[in-house]
């Protein structure tokens, strides 16, 4: 079984600034974190990040042929994003919502999410380490034990 982990605009440039609010992890540090946990669960793994919308979309349709469902870190599209939405329901996959930062703790606008209602869930605010727990959700939630 193969799961996609797929973040949205600017988080390629996590753990260079802002670490107060996102922590000091590099997007290369989480992709290793992710790939050890998957490792732990008994699965493969994807892991891409793009800073363009239609980019994240062409990304779910294609994990449609090939992986069981994904970890979302949409960034600034969550808030915003009907194209995101729609491919989510597009194409029926498991998605787990994910954010480094507790959005709900942070400005009104990140409140709410464009894409939360179509997803399986929502992990926000453990920093890098909600990466490992969105997986440890995704697999369970595919039926798995969670265990190799
Ligand atoms: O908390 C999250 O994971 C977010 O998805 C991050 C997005 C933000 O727009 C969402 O509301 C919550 C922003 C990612 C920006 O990443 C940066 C990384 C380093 C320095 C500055 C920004």
């Amino acid at each position: 079984m193969k799961l996609l982990v797929l973040n949205g605009p600017n988080l390629n440039l996590l753990g260079d600034r802002e670490p107060g609010i996102y922590g000091h992890e590099s997007l290369a540090d989480i992709e290793a974190a992710c790939r050890e946990a998957a490792t732990a669960l008994g699965v493969d793994v994807e892991f891409a990040q793009s800073n363009h919308e239609g980019a994240l979309v062409d990304a779910l349709h294609a994990a449609r042929k090939d992986c069981a469902g994904v970890v979302l870190n949409a960034g600034a599209y969550t808030h915003s994003s009907i194209a995101l939405r729609d491919a989510i329901s597009a194409t029926g996959l498991p998605v787990v919502e994910l954010h480094l930062s507790n959005t709900h703790a942070r400005e009104r606008f990140r409140h709410h999410s464009m894409i939360a209602a179509v997803s399986v869930g929502v992990i926000a605010g453990f920093g890098a380490a909600g990466y490992p727990l969105a997986l440890q959700a995704l697999v369970t939630h595919l039926g798995g034990s969670g265990k190799p």
